[in-house]
């Protein structure tokens, strides 16, 4: 059975996009899709615990971290389930979404659904800036844009 779901970034400024998850079993989930309005760069990309959008970005709550552990990056042993790293941005200002993370999943407890996609405005230095904030957030600064993740057909 592959599973599949969708969002779509809006946030207050340029940056939008929509970004597709597809899963086969509980194998890996593979997250594509692009995000526009961006400079050239890098920025953080977490799913976060709430699909709660009543006040914005900052209702969806901290990273989706049902294991109550540190904050890392895809590739960590330590990380929120929410972790799946930062995403690229070329000089078009677009990010092409190409992530397969074994962690996050469409069903079950790690299940995304229904939960907030978030691209903030600064890199995620993966839990390693050696400061309490790298533990939690990765510093990566305020939210440019949001999305509730929703089952797709
Ligand atoms: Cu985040
Ligand atoms: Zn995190």
């Amino acid at each position: 059975v592959t599973t599949k779901a969708v969002c779509v970034l809006k946030g207050d400024g340029p940056v939008a996009g929509t970004v597709y998850f597809e899963q086969k079993g509980d194998g890996p989930v593979k997250v594509s899709g692009r995000i526009k309005g961006l400079t050239e760069g890098l920025y953080g990309f977490h799913v976060h615990q709430f699909g709660d959008n009543t006040q914005g970005s900052t209702s969806a709550g901290p990273h989706f971290n049902p294991q109550s552990k540190k904050h890392g990056g895809p590739q960590s042993e330590e990380r929120h389930v929410g972790d799946v790293g930062n995403v690229t941005a070329h000089k078009d200002g677009v990010a092409d979404v190409c992530i397969e993370d074994s962690v996050i999943s469409l069903t079950g407890s790690n299940s995304i659904i229904g939960r907030t996609m978030v691209i903030h405005e600064k890199v995620d230095d993966l839990g390693q800036g050696g400061n309490e904030e790298s533990t939690k957030t990765g510093n990566a600064g305020g939210r440019l844009a949001c999305a509730v993740i929703g089952i797709a057909p």
